[in-house]
C-alpha cells in the first residue's frame, strides 16, 4: 500500500473546492445582517476577496456567481466579469440563475401556475445558460425556492408536469459539456410543500430533463436524521451525482462552516466517493463547491477555514486502506470494518498538508498567512465608507 504521506499528495493534488461569491457579501437571516466594512459589494471584490483565498490556499481556483447578484445586466455584463478572471487569478464556476427574489415567483417559478410567469423563468434560465456559455462555465445549477405554505393551495402533480417540461426546455439548450445541476431542498422558504423537496424528486427531475443533468447535495438540506452517505452513494451508482453544497449545520439549513458541527458527516460522504473510486476505477466527475452564509465570523477568514477543513477531511478519506475494507465488509467484520475509517479520520494529517504546501510555494498556515498579508486593511479601508446608509434589518 502506497505510503500515507503519498496518498495525501494525491489527494490532495486532485482536491479543487469552488467558493461562492455571496459567501464573501454582507448575508444576515431574517432577523437582520451584521455588517462587515470589508464584507464584498461588487462582483469585482467577490473575486478580488476570492482571489486572496485562492493565493493562500491553492485549493479554489473557481468562483461560483449568482446572475441576479454578480450580472447586473444579464449577459451584457458577462465579459467584463469574465476578465475580472485574469486579474484576480480565480475563474468563473457554476452559474446560478436566481428564481426566487422577483416579486413575481410569490407562487413559483417552474411550477407557477401562470404560464407567462413559468415562461419568463425559462426565458431567465436560458440567458444564464448564454453567460454560462460566455464566462466558459460548465455548470448552470439550479435550486428552486417553488413551494406552497398551506395544504390543497397548490395542485402538487401539476406543478411536477411544468417542472419537467421547462427543465426539458431548458436542457436543450444546452451544449458542449455543459450541465445542469439539480438541487433539492425539503423546505424554505416554503413549509408546506417544495417542489424538489428531496433526492429522488431532484434525481427523477434530472433524467427527465435529458443527460446532461445531474443532482446536486447540499448538505444542509436535509432532515436531521436522514443519512446523507447513503444519498451519496445511490447517486455515484447511477452515475447521477453532479456535484455538493457544503456546510454544516446543527439543525436545519444554518449554513455554518463546513465540519464546524459534524466534521464526520463530510468525512463519510469524502469515503464513499474516494471508495467509489477504488472500486470502480473510475473518478466520478463531482463539483465541489461551498454554499456557505457568514453571518458573524469574518468572510475571508471563514472562507481560508472552509477550505483546510475540507482538505483535511478529503486527505484523510484517502488513508482508508480500501482492499481491507471491501474484505471486512465481505466477512461481516464490522468492527474491523468499522476501525478502518475512524482509524483514518483520526490520522493527524496536518503535517502532510504542510509539505504539499511547502511544495507548492504555497503558506504552511494559510490563515497566519491572510492575518499577517495586511490585505483585510487594505479592503476595509477601500470598502467601510459605504457602510452608512446600508440598512441592517431584513425583517420589516
Ligand atoms: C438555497 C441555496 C441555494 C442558493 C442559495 C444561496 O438554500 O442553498 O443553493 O442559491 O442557497
Ligand atoms: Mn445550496
Amino acid at each position: 500500500m502506497t505510503k500515507v504521506t503519498d496518498r495525501i499528495i494525491a489527494a490532495l493534488d486532485t482536491f479543487r473546492i469552488e467558493l461562492p461569491s455571496w459567501g464573501f457579501a454582507n448575508t444576515g437571516t431574517r432577523f437582520g445582517k451584521f455588517l462587515q466594512p470589508a464584507a464584498a459589494a461588487t462582483v469585482d471584490e467577490k473575486f478580488s476577496d476570492a482571489g486572496e483565498v485562492h493565493r493562500l490556499t491553492g485549493a479554489c481556483p473557481t468562483l461560483a456567481l449568482h446572475v441576479l447578484w454578480d450580472f447586473p445586466d444579464g449577459l451584457a455584463s458577462a465579459s467584463s466579469v469574465a476578465a475580472l478572471a485574469d486579474r484576480y487569478g480565480v475563474r468563473p464556476g457554476s452559474i446560478n440563475p436566481n428564481l426566487f427574489e422577483e416579486q413575481q415567483y410569490k407562487f413559483g417559478s417552474f411550477g407557477h401556475p401562470d404560464a407567462s410567469v413559468r415562461g419568463r423563468a425559462g426565458e431567465h434560465v436560458r440567458d444564464s445558460i448564454a453567460i454560462t456559455r460566455r464566462v466558459g462555465s460548465r455548470d448552470v445549477s439550479l435550486w428552486f425556492a417553488d413551494g406552497s405554505n398551506y395544504p390543497g393551495t397548490q395542485n402538487i402533480r401539476r406543478r411536477k408536469q411544468w417542472f419537467e417540461e421547462q427543465l426539458r426546455a431548458a436542457h436543450a439548450q444546452l451544449e458542449g459539456e455543459e450541465r445542469l445541476l439539480v438541487e433539492y431542498k425539503p423546505f424554505e422558504p416554503a413549509f408546506y410543500h417544495t417542489d424538489i423537496a428531496d433526492w429522488g424528486m431532484a434525481l427523477h427531475f434530472a433524467r427527465a430533463a435529458g443527460p446532461r443533468a445531474r443532482v446536486l447535495v447540499d448538505t444542509g438540506h436535509h432532515y436531521a436524521s436522514q443519512n446523507i452517505e447513503q444519498i451519496v452513494a445511490w447517486l455515484l451508482d447511477e452515475d447521477m451525482l453532479g456535484g455538493f453544497h457544503f456546510n454544516d449545520r446543527r439543525y436545519a439549513d444554518d449554513d455554518l462552516t463546513l465540519g464546524s458541527i459534524d466534521p464526520y458527516q463530510v468525512f463519510r460522504i469524502f469515503h464513499e466517493i474516494q471508495f467509489f473510486a477504488w472500486e470502480t476505477g473510475r473518478r466520478a466527475d463531482i463539483a465541489y463547491m461551498v454554499d456557505q452564509s457568514h453571518n458573524l465570523k469574518g468572510k475571508i477568514e471563514a472562507m481560508i477555514q472552509t477550505v483546510n477543513t475540507a482538505q483535511q477531511l478529503f486527505a484523510k478519506a484517502a488513508l482508508v486502506d480500501h482492499p481491507a475494507l471491501a474484505q471486512a465488509q465481505t466477512r461481516c467484520e464490522l468492527i474491523a470494518a468499522e476501525s478502518l475509517l475512524q482509524d483514518a479520520f483520526a490520522t493527524d494529517v496536518r503535517p502532510a498538508i504542510a509539505d504539499w504546501r511547502r511544495s507548492r510555494g504555497l503558506p504552511v498556515d494559510p490563515l497566519a498567512a491572510f492575518r499577517e498579508s495586511g490585505y483585510l486593511a487594505r479592503v476595509t479601508d477601500e470598502r467601510k465608507h459605504r457602510l452608512s446608509g446600508i440598512s441592517s434589518s431584513s425583517y420589516a
